[in-house]
Order: structure tokens, then sequence, then C-alpha cells
């Protein structure tokens, strides 16, 4: 088995995890003065969400060069020592690498928007006039410099590289080469279903992302992928992990086919999809059921998954699918039961081992991310009133996820004035009480660790779906011999249920036999 298959990923999105020099943004030797903290919790790789250089317009998703270090976040040298210090520790490295687009920022681009007959011009899409698409942050995906129109998925200082250029594709895999020559074990892929384009016609309308289909897991996207995995990352042992958008579970397994040599593990969202539609603006009511049958599906179709429920795009676990107030502590220790009992490797994501939840703001002024403000405008043009336009940003925003890492209750994080305004919740979550209290979330998902890595029937056991009612999850893994059930009550009411026998891993302290209480999870040998 391969370390990504055996070991746990924890992400850090620098920016908030933790500051060493007062600024009030967090940076390399920040993470590097906590290699000891990840250590103790048990993981094995991190993924390093964007450090590289960045007009900050998509926090590091807007990369101005692939090759420097965004000077917030420290120098070069500070990364070459923290991949040090992390192997030096057994903690691999992957970073993110954003091949669909560039910052408006970069070399490539300043070079490109002066004119058709520049050499980078041919770096991007450029159209005489805009096409009917719809971008991912809402409206349209075109802008214009000069007498054209250059394509842009996401927020319109990320422009789309055009990877029907050779050139581009070789620009590629001299940053791959770099990174992988640097020691990291591998990247995190941006968006990498939807990076070749087959043409840039208008596309059928859709209440979101018209013209999906032009660009959506294309055969030439795969053919890429083949092309990166042959010509630089089979020179190496890495692991590769790639975000998808839309999938189906055939499409996730089209890009991780042993076969077709692309990806190793992929990034699927249905199960973040359970408590809205559209792209998470319209919120349905979460049904604990639900999030059992997507897991489930996945569970069943694919050999191995990605397992989160956490990252620096989506809202805090706990607040969504579990309990923010009264039952917070084993709400979060139930998601962590979940999450570290399915088959795939684990995610966690920074903050979630001490149960931090969203960011409760009081004013859009507090909110940082390019997102936020671009579905604001459109809400705001399409008469969405006021108050409950806020309420859904405030809900749905992606800073929820990103407000400082609470490490006390005081200068932990920063000891000047944070980018981002940190929870007032730091008071009593953070990972100093965490750690003196032997029951807290952490020290939960410190053992369930241990225990996970030392149950061959967690890591490579079979799953299978026992039961799911409106609140109950059940499933069993089994290796050989030996099989575990995990019993999980999702929802916040007490249910009234036999367990025969004692659990070997339980979020209560005491076992009562007759009945669940609120979100009460156990792992029983059977
Ligand atoms: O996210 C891709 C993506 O699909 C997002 O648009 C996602 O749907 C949205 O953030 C949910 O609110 C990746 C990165 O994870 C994200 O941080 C970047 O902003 C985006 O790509 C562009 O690089
Ligand atoms: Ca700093």
């Amino acid at each position: 088995m391969k370390l990504w298959q055996k070991g746990i990923v924890y992400q850090i999105y620098p920016r908030s995890f933790k500051d060493s020099n007062g600024d009030g943004i967090g940076d390399i030797p920040g993470i590097i003065s906590e290699l000891d903290y990840l250590k103790f919790l048990g993981i094995d790789i991190i993924w390093l969400s964007p450090v590289y250089l960045s007009p900050n317009n998509d926090f590091g998703y807007d990369v101005a060069d692939y090759y420097q270090i965004n000077p917030e976040f420290g120098t070069m040298h500070d990364m070459d020592l923290l991949i040090r210090r992390a192997n030096q520790l057994g903690i691999k490295i992957i970073m993110d690498l954003v091949i669909n687009h560039t910052s408006t920022e970069h070399w490539w681009f300043k070079e490109a928007k002066k004119g058709k007959d520049n050499p980078y011009r041919d770096y991007y899409h450029w159209r005489d006039k805009k096409n009917n698409w719809s971008g991912f942050f809402g409206g349209t995906t075109w802008e214009k410099v000069g007498d054209q129109y250059y394509l842009h998925l996401f927020d319109k200082t990320q422009a789309d590289l055009n990877l029907s250029n050779p050139k581009v594709i070789q620009e590629i895999k001299d940053i791959m080469t770099f990174w992988l020559d640097k020691g990291i074990y591998g990247f995190r892929c941006d968006v990498i279903n939807i990076i070749y384009k087959n043409s840039l016609k208008n596309g059928q309308r859709r209440l979101v992302l018209t013209g999906l289909e032009h660009y959506h897991s294309t055969k030439r996207n795969h053919e890429i992928l083949q092309e990166l995995r042959r010509d630089v990352l089979d020179n190496y042992d890495p692991f590769t992990v790639g975000e998808t958008v839309l999938v189906t579970p055939q499409q996730a397994y089209d890009l991780m086919d042993p076969e077709r040599k692309e990806l190793d593990l992929v990034i699927a969202f249905e199960h973040m999809d359970v408590d809205h539609i559209n792209n998470k603006w319209f919120k349905v009511k979460y049904k604990p059921q639900k999030m059992m049958e997507a897991l489930t599906k996945w569970q069943e179709a694919l050999p191995w998954n990605c397992l989160y429920f956490e990252n620096h795009d989506q809202p805090r676990s706990v607040s969504r699918f579990g309990s923010e107030t009264s039952y917070r502590e084993e709400s979060a220790k139930m998601l962590a039961t979940i999450l570290l009992t399915l088959r795939g490797t684990p995610f966690i994501y920074q903050g979630q081992e001490i149960g931090m939840t969203n960011g409760h703001f009081k004013s859009l002024d507090e909110i940082m991310d390019t997102e936020t403000h671009n579905i604001n405008k459109i809400g705001k043009k399409l008469l969405i009133p006021r108050p409950i336009l806020r309420k859904m940003l405030f809900r749905t925003t992606r800073d929820n996820a990103r407000t400082p890492m609470q490490w006390d209750d005081s200068t932990g994080f920063t000891t000047g004035q944070p980018w981002l305004k940190e929870n007032d919740n730091k008071s009593y979550i953070n990972v100093e009480l965490a750690s003196e209290d032997p029951n807290s979330i952490l020290h939960f998902y410190k053992r369930l660790i241990e225990f996970r890595k030392a149950t061959p029937a967690l890591i490579k056991g079979d799953f299978k779906v026992i039961s799911m009612t409106k609140d109950i999850y059940i499933y069993e893994r089994s290796y050989k011999d030996k099989t575990f059930r995990i019993i999980a009550n999702m929802s916040g009411k007490e249910k009234k249920f036999q367990v025969y026998k004692k659990p070997v891993f339980s979020n209560y302290l005491t076992f009562l036999g007759y009945s669940l209480r609120p979100y009460e999870a156990l792992i029983i040998e059977v």
C-alpha cells in the first residue's frame, strides 16, 4: 500500500494557520513552528494551499509566479526548510497546482495583453465577442482588454490558460518538475476536470454554468493528464489528487483509473451538496439520510475515496452537519468517526480537529472572499432583498472556513491584527485548552487516527452498508477475519436502539446499550 492510502492528509490554508511575525497573516515559519503539533496529531501528509506569488484576489488561487513564494508567507528558503523539517518528521507535503488559470498579474498575461502578435497571446483564450458562458463566481466569463475579450471561468483576475497550446503544457511540466525536485510529494490539482476547452461556442442555457458542456471532462483533458503523468510524474513516486467540478462516480473513476494513468485520487462534491442546490446558493434543510446516501453511493462506486467534510471553500462541518452549541463536541467526534472509518484517504482541514465553527460575520465588510462579494453584486442586481441576501452570504461564505486557527484564547494566531476576523469562540475553542483535556475533540482525533492505523480493516477493509435510516448510519469494514461495525446517530435527538456489545471506540464516556444519545457514534468489533 502507498503512503497516500495508509496515511492521513491535513490541509493547511497558510494565510490562516499561524503568523510568525505579527503582520496578521499566517506564514511558512508559522507552519514550521507547528510541525510538532501535526506530528502529535498523527498526520502523514500536508496539503498546502497555494503559497506562490499572488495579488490575492482569490488568495493564492490566482498565481502570479509559480516559482516564487508570496513574500507575505516567507521566502523560498523558508519553503525549503519547511519541506526538509517536515520530511525529517516523516511528513510529506503536497502543493496546490493551479493550472486552469493564472492571475492577470502573471507576466505571461501581461505580455499576452500587449497585442495579437505577442508570443504569449496564445497562452490564453481570446475572442472578439463574448459568448454566453457563465462562471463559477457568477456572471460573465469574459473581460475586455483592448479590442478583445479573454476567458475567465473564475474571477476576472483569473485568466484561463489555453491548454491547446503545447508551450503552455511545457510550462506546466516545468513547474511540476521544479517542485518535485525540491522534494515535495505531489500535488492537489485545482479544478482538474475543466482545464481543456473543446470550443468557445455558446453553451446550452443552464441555471448555473452555461457552457459547461464545452469544457467538462473533455477527452483532451484526460490526454493532458496522461501526458503529465508519463513525462513528469512517472519520474518520481508522487501522490496526485484532483479537485473536480460536478463529476459522476464514473467520471471520477475515469480520472483515477490505474489503467489510464492520470491521477491517484479525486475530490468529489456530492456529499457537500446535501444541504443546498445549485452551487450552494439555495439552502435546503440538512437531512442526515441524504449525507449517508451520498457517502454510501461513492463508497460503493469507487475503489478509493477522498474522505472529507471540510476544506477552505466550505463552511465548517459542525456548523452544517452537527451542532455548534449543546452538542458541538459530540457531533464533531461523530463526524470524525465517520471520516476516519470509511474506505479511502481521510483529509482533515485545519481547525476541524478542535471543532472550529463558522465565522459568525455581522457585516459584509468583515468578509474578504471575492466569491462572496461577486455573488453579493449579482444578488443586488437580481433585487434579492438585502436581509435575505446577507443571511445567505454569511451562511455560505468561504470565509467561514478561513477564520484564523484558534491556538489559544489570545494571541496564538497573531500578535498583530489578523487579516480576517477571529471567531470570538476562541475563548473556549482552542488548541491549548483541547490539549489539556483528554476528552477533547483533538484527543479524540488523535486516538482515532492511532486506532485506524493499527486496524487493517479500517484501512484496507471492504465497505458494506448495513442500514441508513432517517438518523442512524450503520456500516461495516472487514478484512480477513476481522469486522468492525460503525453505528452513528447523525442527529441531535436521542434514539431508541439496541446495541448488544460494548464498543471498542465511542464518543461518549459511558455506554447505554438501549439507546443512542445525540450524535453518539460507536465502533463495535463483531
Ligand atoms: O475551487 C473550485 C470550485 O469549484 C469552486 O468554485 C467552488 O465551487 C466554490 O469555491 C464553492 O464555493 C477551487 C479552489 O478550491 C477555490 O478556492 C478557488 O477559488 C477556485 O478553484 C479557483 O481557483
Ligand atoms: Ca506573517
